[in-house]
């Protein structure tokens, strides 16, 4: 079977460029199930597999249908390798969706995409660091120009079977939480990393939910969700899982753009 790579990434941050250099043809496969939205495959330049133009999203949280098709995609799915797009102009916010990817579990390729524009405005983003601290290929890239999307096709003949260093962050108080759900979810076959729909579920992502509710048993995972709100209530760290998950991956984004981008030398921006 052909190996299959899915290009996710926040909207506008040249994942389409970057599809248009990397395939040789396209075509548009059917339907999402329930989504109006085609599929846009095409194969890959020098044969090494399929790839996937997902719409892009900023979260896995869907708020359009739409948006839907990518979370669903990853939960249906198992592709060989993602390869999420990021704007190195604006890291931080692009890393929201990073995280959530990251955590998948599947092999992962970041594209650091609009380095000119980064460049030109002053901000200056270490890739050799950003490899190092989340354990996945960093790629610079110009999409529009092409510059850099032979490395993506190298790295993609390279990507390991699992992702076995994939990030795990430390979600502290609600852990308990993640591996009780883990355990419920023990009993439901082909789903993707346990510890990722774990993740998911408890942050009330829709699809999630949607997917799983003829599955598990969503009593149980009520009541696990009502125990660590009443812990993170008591201890004053948050008032919600939900938040509570956002909080702990802010964190984490925060710290790494500290030590990874330099904008002491950026421009302001201008109209023209
Ligand atoms: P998508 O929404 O992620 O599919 O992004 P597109 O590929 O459609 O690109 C959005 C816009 O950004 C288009 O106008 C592209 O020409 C432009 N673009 C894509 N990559 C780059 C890049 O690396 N540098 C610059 N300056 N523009 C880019
Ligand atoms: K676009
Ligand atoms: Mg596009």
């Amino acid at each position: 079977m052909l190996n299959s790579f899915a290009l996710v990434g926040n909207p506008n941050t040249g994942k389409t460029s970057l599809f248009n250099t990397l395939t040789t043809s396209y075509e548009y496969v059917g339907n999402w199930s329930g989504v109006t939205v085609e599929k846009k495959i095409g194969d890959l330049k020098d044969g090494g597999g399929q790839l996937v133009d997902l719409p892009g999203i900023y979260s896995l949280h869907p708020l359009s249908r739409d948006e839907s098709v990518a979370a669903q995609y990853l939960m249906e799915e198992k592709p060989a390798a993602l390869i999420n797009i990021v704007d190195a102009s604006q890291l931080e916010r692009n890393l929201a969706l990073s995280i959530q990817l990251l955590e998948y579990g599947r092999p992962m390729i970041l594209g650091l995409n609009m380095m000119d524009v980064a460049k030109s405005r002053g901000i200056h983003v270490d890739p050799a660091l950003l490899q190092e601290r989340l354990g996945v290929p960093v790629i610079p890239l110009v999409a529009r120009t092409g510059k850099g999307s032979t490395k993506i096709l190298d790295a993609l003949k390279d990507v390991p079977e699992d992702a076995p260093n994939r990030l795990k962050l430390d979600y502290g108080i609600a852990e308990t939480a993640i591996s009780e759900i883990e355990k419920l979810l023990l009993s439901i076959p082909g789903l993707p990393d346990h510890r990722w729909v774990a993740i998911q579920l408890l942050s009330q992502n829709p699809v999630i939910l949607d997917a799983l509710s003829a599955k598990l048993d969503m009593e149980a995972a009520k009541e696990i969700v009502s125990r660590c709100e009443a812990e993170l209530r008591r201890t004053g760290l948050s008032s919600s899982l939900t938040e509570w998950i956002r909080a702990v991956r802010s964190g984490y984004i925060e710290r790494l753009c500290a030590a990874s981008v330099d904008r002491s030398a950026q421009k302001p921006h201008n109209l023209t």
